[in-house]
């Protein structure tokens, strides 16, 4: 609020961070679909799509149900949705673990085209709903949800059913990066376990591109090649003796409810009944705030599939419950935004770690910065339970850093310095949304 009275946002301010978004979404197309970032994630990621989709409905609905489209293109057989679609004419060594790793190829009900074997968040019903609603007359005229809904439906599926590892009715993430936050400090205790493969069996190249002191260590990473390898090396199979590192986490169980009621609106706009996927959120909204919501905390917490113990890290993911409808818990949640762990007035981007805590670090990956996209998605929250106007305060300072740091990937929450690479997809296709949003 104090940024906006010390500037006020002149038409052509607006107007210039609008165009600069723009032109990042332009530099990161290619044909298809956006990669997040040129150099340090030179493919298509999942929920990075999804976000970026949200953005370019503004710019070109068709460009947006594309971007799903050729995402959903890629889904398995078994109904997974994978984590990276690779661009074949980028080199295997852009990133790593790239294609060659992977081995998409040899596992069975994968797409022609080499993706990952692991997911990400399910951000894409929301998604997709939202793009339908940018112009309906073009979605239909395309048939778009007609083509998605079927895909989306059995996305959901694979998700509730083959990752429903402890059969309590509620996904587990095998490994961090389906997190989406990858180095979570939620995730220390279970990735503890897990024996690194030694640094001389595989070449980071994230390095190359972003500095050490923002990325997670060789140790860590260690551990994300040991999960990667033996996911790959048991068929992609699910199944807790498969999975050393299982976790059931708020915020991709919050996706899917809130998910389920995207793919109800997309039923009735069909013709179908959404009933089943009205039940389906009812189950999971239920078994989140009944499994994952601790009372005297004010917050979810992820709980390890293994151990059944609650990972209790106040990390962003905890909030982002706050975008199931009906939530029965949402202004408990507010209160805790506003509280000294995430300091909703005035710390922006949201950090993805609580503020108060001795190992808080403002400028390490997932591990204090804030992220557009997990603010994006409480402000949504926010306006869903009727706060407006701390969505509009949170609206207008997340404007704000990015036209003072730029399309930076991350955001020290406080100082606003930004981290990570520049030329970010989600940041640009977020701002774009938030000024265009009525
Ligand atoms: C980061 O994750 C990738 C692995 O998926 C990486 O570190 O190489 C995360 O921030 C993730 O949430 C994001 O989707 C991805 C691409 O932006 O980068």
């Amino acid at each position: 609020m104090t940024a906006l009275l010390e500037r006020p946002r002149t038409h052509d301010a607006v107007r210039d961070l609008d165009r600069a978004a723009r032109r990042v979404l332009l530099t990161n197309w290619r044909g298809h679909a956006t990669v997040p970032a040129a150099r340090l994630y030179p493919h298509q990621w999942s929920w990075d799509s999804a976000f970026i989709a949200i953005g370019l409905r503004h710019l070109s609905p068709v460009r947006a149900q594309r971007e799903l489209e050729s995402l959903l293109g890629a889904q398995w057989r078994d109904g997974r949705v994978p984590q990276i679609v690779f661009d074949p004419h980028v080199p295997d060594d852009a990133y790593f673990p790239g294609p060659s790793f992977w081995r998409s190829a040899r596992a069975p009900g994968a797409p022609g085209v080499p993706t990952s074997g692991i997911v990400q968040p399910p951000a894409h019903a929301l998604a997709a709903w939202a793009v339908h609603q940018a112009d309906p007359a073009a979605s239909r005229g395309r048939g778009f949800l007609a083509r998605v809904y079927p895909r989306l439906v059995a996305w959901h599926r694979y998700l509730t059913t083959r990752r429903n590892l402890t059969g309590n009715g509620l996904m587990s993430v095998v490994h961090p990066w389906e997190s989406g936050l990858d180095n979570s400090p939620a995730w220390d205790v279970p990735l503890a376990r897990i024996t690194p493969v030694p640094g001389t069996e595989f070449t980071r190249r994230d390095l190359n591109h972003a500095a050490a002191g923002e990325r997670p260590t060789d140790t860590d990473y260690g551990r994300y090649v040991r999960l990667a390898r033996d996911y790959r090396d048991a068929g992609y199979a699910d199944s807790l003796g498969v999975h050393a590192f299982a976790v059931e986490d708020p915020l991709c169980n919050a996706l899917l409810a809130a998910g389920e009621h995207a793919l109800a609106s997309m039923a009735a706009e069909l013709g179908l009944d959404g009933e089943r996927h009205r039940s389906a959120a009812d189950r999971l909204t239920e078994n989140l705030t009944t499994m994952l919501y601790d009372h005297a905390g004010g917050v979810f917490f992820p709980r390890d599939a293994h151990s059944g113990r609650m990972l209790r890290s106040y990390s962003i993911g905890g909030l982002m419950p706050l975008i199931v409808p009906g939530l029965p818990v949402a202004s408990e949640l507010v209160g805790t935004a506003l509280g000294d762990r995430f300091r909703l007035r005035d710390a922006c981007p949201l950090p993805s770690y609580d503020l108060s805590a001795d190992d808080h670090d403002p400028g390490r990956y997932w591990r204090g910065p804030g992220w557009v996209n997990t603010s994006w998605l409480f402000w949504h929250g926010l306006r869903l339970h009727g706060e407006q106007a701390l969505a509009d305060d949170l609206r207008d300072r997340l404007i704000d850093r990015v036209r003072d740091a730029g399309f930076r990937e991350y955001f020290d929450p406080l100082t606003g310095t930004g981290h990570g690479t520049d030329g970010f997809g989600w940041t640009a296709a977020l701002v774009l949304d938030l000024l265009r949003t009525p």
